[in-house]
């Protein structure tokens, strides 16, 4: 299998860490989405990475989609338990990390634009979602029923992942104040060896 995709994506790396945890081996084909000579449309039309390029030469994309590819192969360990409305509340919080990531790559964009074309409105907005979402998430890992339960699942990985944007692109450095459970959660994450293989690269 291929994975297309950037270093810096979190939701190439939350592919990436599935990967790594099934013990799946893919060849990774570094591409940036921005570029103007970018690759990536030629295996995904909306232009985004992650794209997986499947034995069957099937490409798939959108990370949740791959990641639901991936938990259909049935390689171990299941990243979802086996009752579908589990499932269902465990795929609402990889979407909603997900929505965190998307929150922050907007900041990230908006904030490379010449400072008299950023818009306040579209940081503010988007510094709310974050903020709301990651209240939502603490709430969750807190309680440890789908998030944080001790078996890593696909909503801890997604977490993992967007708070590694987060400190990586230094977007709300403030995220990890009075969230304990978020820290906790990401310390024991970035331990594993996923995580540690696929730490974005210095900015
Ligand atoms: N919902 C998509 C989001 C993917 C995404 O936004 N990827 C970014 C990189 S982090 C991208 O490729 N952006 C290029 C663009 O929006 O044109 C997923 O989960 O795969």
């Amino acid at each position: 299998m291929k994975l297309i995709g950037s270093y810096t994506s979190p939701f190439v790396r939350k592919i990436s860490i599935i990967m790594l945890e099934k013990g799946i081996t893919f060849e990774f084909v570094n591409a940036s989405p921005y570029s103007d000579d970018s690759h990536v449309p030629h295996y995904n039309p909306l232009g985004k990475v992650p794209a997986l390029v499947a034995d069957d030469k099937q490409i798939w994309f959108d990370s949740s989609i791959i990641a639901e590819f991936l938990e259909l192969r049935g390689a171990e360990p299941a990243l979802l338990p086996a009752d579908p409305l589990e499932a269902l509340n465990i795929r609402q919080l990889e979407k909603l990390a997900d929505g965190v990531s998307d929150a922050a790559l907007v900041i990230v964009r908006e904030q490379m634009r010449p400072g008299d074309l950023q818009s306040e409105e579209v940081l503010l907005r988007n510094r709310e979602k974050i903020q709301r979402s990651l209240d939502m998430l603490e709430a969750k890992a807190a309680e440890g029923k789908w998030l944080n339960n001790g078996q890593l699942n696909l909503a801890d990985i997604a977490t993992g992942c967007m708070i590694g944007y987060l400190n990586f692109r230094r977007v709300v450095p403030n995220w990890c104040v009075e969230r304990p459970a978020l820290v906790k959660l990401a310390e024991t994450l970035f331990e594993r060896e996923s995580f540690a293989r696929t730490t974005p690269p210095a900015a």
